[in-house]
């Protein structure tokens, strides 16, 4: 018996029981103890039927991906699966929590699945960059048909267990105790007796529409956008349905040990442990302040999102405006956002009704008293947020943490301006706030620890990813995207067009590059930033003179025409930046990718080299999180640091050297963080 394998028995049925916390993971100090036990149940007369349950939280959530990348120990996943399907009794696994990836195929491995009625199950392997190396890809098909499994496979997305139950995935869903109702199940089929099917022997796959699978496939694979797991799931299900049993089995094998070994898994699963790292503080003990109610100040863009994610992790919010007709038109447009999800399927009406019976509105400050933490997301203007502050000062409970959404203020001098500058401290969500995973969570000089300590765990509670980091102007994010953003116009003025950069960028796996983002957002934010701090762009202040402020007016970088998301190149809009480089001597030259990639995304790394070294970010991930959650940095490049170490830092020092001597422009000088980086190959200080 194992410390992480243990079996008991019921009468004539053994349960095997995993216990690895915190996920039982299938490590090589589980695969072994489990190996031997099946082996023993199996060729033991005295017993009836097996059941594998887990100890803690959840079933097996899969593989331990910190194995992977060093040399596998025996046995495999792949053999324990192998072993399960020589058992003639009948096996159960009793699925609480999430079955996931390797821990669904161990599953999927036993003649029957059974599950409490909230557990979820599915193969994430793809998140990873992997595909599902232990038979997931051959054996689910047969479950539950091909393209089920091709949408299970590819998106990663784990089913609940009622629509398992459907699909044929799961044979039974229980409420209360678990492993009493398998052990019963296990009894009752033993009982009726066999034969009983491995699932390598179902039907599920007969019928399959070809045509329809490589349809779904080939839609699959354009979503993709270079990455490559997504399209080697596609082919493991096409296998599944192409070849006999064991050469799709091998198949997919040789597509997992190719996929484990390349770049974009390592970046994927390097951005896996680095969420999780993020949301680690020093002093684990830290008590936290409780959360009972949270008040958003702006009913706008920005705070309705902000009140819905709070609303959306069943925090109740006071919103407050000015006026009655500003809260109505925000609580509206709540009402309106959730009607759209409802529609969509993603929501039902019951809970859209719950979500909203949550909200209360108010003009007055007063009633933000039994809030807990209150967040402003008002005017980016230092006077009005001092004044909002000194507001909450007079009103706000002893304890309660205020908190303030600005992008770029000083949140030293906010907190400085209230009696309780240890209570202050930065929120900063992305628009949609409702949607986007990212929170920059904002540390400033007196913030108390566990204030920090709070949110940060509050922001895993509303399902965002935290980061936290310290002050300085634009924080991590909107501080590295100012240095990508420098030489964006620069490029142009020297004869790239917007579209030329922005497929660049998307060639290099982002969603979109910097013109069609602008647009996006709406050029005249950028606009009034730039007046506000006595900055000019030529092309794009231009460009909102003429009121092209983007999609929403109809034209920006871009044509947007009869209502068309889909931009289309302006010859109005080259000419007028041929025009602006006559005007400033430049002669157009061709400027190649290769250039674009050097003049944007190196200042970029630069700058994050900066940002370590001074501190405001405590760890190179962190960096890495913040532009995959919050800028759709491509995640099968791991974010800038990351992806730096595959491109060579000196190389990336060399080309901005290059930059430097030719512009004299800061954003290329070199961080001496980065150059330490490349002689030591980390970004730790001190290497
Ligand atoms: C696979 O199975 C490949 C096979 O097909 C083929 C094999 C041949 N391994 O997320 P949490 C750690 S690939 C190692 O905060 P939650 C995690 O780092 C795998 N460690 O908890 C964290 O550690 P720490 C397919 C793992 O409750 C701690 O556990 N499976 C693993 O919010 C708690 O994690 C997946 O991709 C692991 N597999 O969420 C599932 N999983 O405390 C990945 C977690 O030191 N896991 N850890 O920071 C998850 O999605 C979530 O962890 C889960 C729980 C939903 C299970």
């Amino acid at each position: 018996m194992s410390d992480f394998v243990k079996v008991s028995r019921d009468g004539d049925v053994a349960v095997v029981t995993i216990d690895n916390p915190p996920v039982n993971a299938l490590s090589f100090r589980v695969r072994e103890p489990l190996m031997q036990a099946l082996v023993e149940l199996r060729d033991d007369a005295s017993v009836a039927a097996i059941v594998i349950a887990c100890a803690g939280r959840t079933f097996v959530a899969g593989a331990d991906i910190t194995e992977f990348g060093k040399p596998m120990q025996q046995p495999e996943l792949r053999a324990i699966v192998a072993v399960l399907e020589t058992i003639a009794k009948p096996t159960v696994a009793a699925i609480h929590g999430t079955a996931l990836g390797g821990g669904l195929e161990l599953a999927l491995g036993c003649h029957f699945r059974v599950a409490d009625a909230g557990a979820k199950l599915g193969l994430p392997e793809v998140k990873l960059g992997l595909l599902p190396g232990g038979g997931g890809t051959v054996r689910l098909p047969r479950l539950v048909g091909a393209l089920k499994a091709l949408k299970m496979v590819v998106s990663g997305s784990p089913v609940g267990a009622t629509e398992a139950h459907e699909a044929g995935l799961v044979d039974a869903v229980f409420e209360g105790d678990l492993t009493t109702h398998a052990v019963n199940f296990a009894r009752e089929i033993a009982r009726k007796g066999g034969p009983f099917t491995p699932v390598r022997d179902r039907d599920g796959l007969k019928g399959t529409d070809l045509a329809a699978l490589d349809a779904e496939a080939a839609d699959l694979a354009r979503k993709a956008r270079g990455l490559e797991a997504p399209i080697a799931c596609a082919q493991a299900v096409r296998n599944a349905v192409m070849l006999p049993f064991d050469a799709a089995l091998a198949a997919e094998r040789a597509l997992f040990v190719k996929l484990v070994a390349s770049d974009q898994s390592r970046a994927q699963r390097h951005v896996f442990f680095a969420e999780r790292e993020a949301a680690k503080l020093p002093g684990k003990d830290i008590v936290k302040r409780r959360i009972a109610r949270v008040g958003v100040i702006g009913a706008g863009t920005m705070g309705g999102g902000i009140a819905m994610a709070f609303a959306n992790g069943g925090y109740p919010v006071t919103m407050l405006e000015t006026s009655h007709e500003a809260l109505q038109r925000g609580l509206a447009t709540i009402d309106k956002n959730y009607s759209v999800s409802v529609t969509r399927g993603s929501l039902t009406a019951d809970a859209k009704r719950e979500r909203l019976a949550l909200f209360k509105g108010s003009t007055d400050y007063a009633d933000l008293a039994d809030c807990d933490l209150i967040v402003e997301a008002v005017f980016e203007d230092m006077a009005v947020k001092k004044e909002v502050f000194g507001k909450l000062d007079a009103v706000a409970k002893p304890g309660a943490i205020l908190a303030t959404n600005t992008s770029y203020l000083d949140i030293n001098e906010i907190a400085a301006s209230t009696s309780r500058p240890q209570d202050v401290l930065g929120l900063h969500f992305f628009s949609p706030a409702n949607v986007m995973k990212l929170l920059e969570i904002v540390r400033a000089e007196v913030t108390a620890p566990d204030a920090l300590a709070t949110v940060v765990d509050l922001a895993r509670r509303i399902g965002k990813v935290a980061v936290v980091v310290g002050v300085c102007h634009g924080f991590v994010g909107n501080r590295m995207l100012a240095a990508r953003g420098a030489e964006s116009e620069a490029l142009l003025l020297e004869g790239a067009t917007p579209s030329q950069i922005d497929q660049a960028f998307t060639d290099f796996g982002w969603p979109m590059g910097p013109f069609q983002m602008g647009d996006l957002a709406g050029l005249d934010i950028g606009w009034r930033n730039r007046k506000a701090r006595g900055q000019t762009a030529v092309i794009a202040d231009t460009l909102c003179e003429q009121g092209r402020f983007g999609q929403k007016t109809g034209w920006g970088f871009y044509l947007y025409e009869n209502g068309s998301r889909t931009p289309a190149p302006d010859p109005e809009v080259e000419v007028l930046i041929r025009d602006k480089a006559a005007e400033r001597g430049i002669a157009p030259r061709a400027i190649s990718a290769e250039e674009i990639i050097e003049r944007t995304l190196y200042p970029l790394i630069n700058e994050g080299a900066k940002i370590l070294e001074e501190g405001i970010a405590a760890r190179a991930s962190d960096i890495d999180v913040v532009w995959v959650n919050g800028y759709g940095f491509p995640v099968g490049k791991g974010g800038p640091l990351f992806w730096a170490g595959l491109e060579g830092p000196a190389r990336i020092i060399e080309r901005l050297e290059y930059w430097h001597q030719r512009t004299s422009k800061d954003v290329f000088k070199p961080a001496p963080l980065l150059k330490r980086m490349a002689e030591t190959g980390s970004w730790e200080a001190g290497g």
